[in-house]
């Protein structure tokens, strides 16, 4: 259709630029359309094609890789990759050169955010004319690369400090892996003297056992507590004994008494008080008949307040199970319990040990050396637990010269259609819905990827996916690679790959779901600004600054 229109201004256009560089090539590839001495052109790619020099450019696609129309939408049909010229090139004076995509040559609409000097539209189909633009055009554009300049090196000062951060962080992180090696050193050793110290404890109180209590060791103190007890029930008992035989004496008295009183009265006499006395001495008589001693019961209270016979002295810790075998009757018992009582109140103040496994009680020092020993073990594997978070923190992906080392942990989020997604530096990636505030992991960090080929695109145009060039910032080539996210239902876990580029402020432009599960984000962050790796390197030209 536009073919047929524009033929006759085409055939004048190829022979008007048979003998300069053909319509649509940029100066750096016009040698390539040299003509040869045979004026006939070859084809880039497939040198079997050979055309007439005036077939480039007349709107007929002679070569398989589209090299013999440049300047026209003649080749637009074949696929990218067949493709040996990187399309129209428009040469914008007082602007930045660019290519335009072939089929958007003479298709009846100004390109001008490619070809700002309207030199795509030169057929005038449908009456088009582009005027060019490129000196207003250039202006703003030079304005807002100065703008970005700015900014770019507000992030390189940003990016400085990061780095000066970072720089402070390792060398505080260093020194701790240093004095945590040193104190895991002499935890070993500290551990080592804990074990021979709980040892020496275990001997000693072996050899304890086998020996006699000694005065002090708690089976020292708890004999004498129960030889002053059976002291002082002893005493009691004694004076228990006394008075009774003080009260028995005179109950002895008072029954004499009574008993002359019944056998010497005078019953003729009508004396009723005597005779009432009389009486109740018979009474009594009848009841309790007259006292006499029990000798039994004389000879158990003699023995048991005659000589000690407990061999205080030959206790052992075994022998105090069958204490209460030494003693007498209801007294043994008593005693047992009172003991126990005793053992159970020291126990539970923390003075003596409770018993172990075999029934017999741990000493303090054998307890307090066990639970050194134990803290010391703990403390060391701690310590060597510690030891390792910090050196996978060296090892850390954190970029070149660690400049997200002090990002780490650091979130920015914006909202894009049904969620807000908010982003931690090299930590998790959520996507948190709006309606019912649920919120599901996209990604732990687990990488960073470098893609030289962003820094090398230096022309836009057809090679930029055209996604990034819709924004200010170009992207820096570094992504961070997050991982492990949430299961997709039918679908793989969710991740995310992180998109940076430089800005003086942190921040989340852009959000897609490329594939379902799979995120791709645009962050701006100063860490990437400057250059370097994590930089595109980019800057105004003085040139262009002088021409504002
Ligand atoms: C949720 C969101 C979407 C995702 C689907 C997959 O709705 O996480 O981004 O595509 O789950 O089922």
């Amino acid at each position: 259709m536009r073919r047929g229109s524009i033929l006759l201004l085409l055939s004048s256009a190829s022979i008007a630029t048979a003998s300069s560089t053909p319509r649509g090539v940029s100066p750096e590839d016009a040698k390539l359309y040299a003509p040869s001495a045979e004026k006939t052109f070859i084809c880039f790619t497939n040198p079997h094609v050979t055309i007439p020099y005036e077939s480039v450019n007349d709107d007929y696609c002679d070569c398989p890789d589209g090299s013999d129309e440049p300047g026209t939408s003649a080749c637009s049909h074949l696929p990218h990759k067949s493709l040996a010229i990187r399309g129209f090139y428009c040469k914008n004076e007082k602007h930045t050169p660019a290519f335009l995509p072939l089929g958007r040559v003479n298709d009846g609409v100004c390109d001008y955010e490619v070809c700002c000097d309207g030199s795509d539209e030169w057929a005038g189909v449908g009456g088009v004319k582009c005027e060019n633009r490129c000196r207003e055009i250039g202006k703003a554009a030079r304005k807002m690369a100065v703008e970005r300049e700015r900014l770019r090196n507000e992030g390189v000062r940003k990016k400085k400090e990061l780095l000066d951060r970072a720089k402070t962080m390792r060398i505080e992180l260093e020194d701790n892996v240093k004095t945590t090696r040193i104190k895991i050193e002499a935890l070993e050793e500290k551990v080592k003297w804990l074990e021979v110290q709980l040892k020496e404890t275990e001997e000693n109180e072996r050899l304890k056992i086998v020996k006699q209590p000694k005065e002090g060791s708690k089976l020292g103190v708890l004999v004498s507590l129960a030889r002053e007890r059976m002291q002082e029930l002893g005493s009691s008992l004694e004076k228990v004994r006394g008075d009774r035989d003080f009260a028995r004496s005179r109950l002895g008295k008072a029954e004499g008494i009574l008993k002359a009183l019944k056998e010497g009265y005078n019953p003729n006499f009508n004396d009723e008080g005597v005779k009432a006395a009389v009486r109740a001495w018979e009474e009594y008589l009848a009841q309790e008949g007259e006292h006499s001693e029990n000798r039994a019961e004389e000879r158990d209270l003699d023995s048991l307040l005659g000589e000690d016979e407990i061999d205080w002295e030959g206790f052992t810790e075994a022998d105090t199970h069958g204490f209460g075998a030494y003693l007498p009757g209801g007294i043994g018992t008593w005693v047992h319990d009172k003991l126990a009582d005793f053992r159970q109140m020291l126990v539970e103040n923390g003075l003596l040990a409770a018993k172990s496994d075999d029934g017999m009680p741990e000493s303090r020092a054998l307890v307090s050396a066990r639970q050194a020993l134990q803290a010391g073990k703990t403390e060391e594997s701690d310590t060597k637990s510690h030891l390792e978070t910090l050196l996978s923190d060296l090892t850390y992906p954190y970029g070149q010269d660690d400049v997200f080392r002090s990002l780490k942990g650091e979130c920015i989020s914006s909202q894009f259609g049904e969620y807000t997604y908010e982003y931690c530096f090299l930590g998790t990636a959520y996507q948190k819905s709006l309606k019912d505030s649920s919120s599901v992991s996209l990604g732990e960090y687990a990488r960073i990827e470098v893609d030289k080929s962003v820094n090398d695109a230096s022309v836009r145009g057809i090679f930029g996916s055209g996604w990034e060039e819709a924004h200010d910032e170009g992207l820096s080539g570094l992504s961070l690679i997050h991982e492990n996210g949430q299961q997709c239902w039918n679908g793989p876990k969710r991740s995310v790959k992180v998109d940076l580029y430089c800005s003086a402020v942190d921040e989340l432009r852009s959000v897609r779901e490329e594939e379902k599960c799979v995120y791709r984000f645009e962050v701006g962050a100063a860490a990437v600004c400057g250059r370097g790796e994590h930089g595109r390197g980019e800057g105004v030209d003085e040139n262009v600054r002088d021409e504002l």
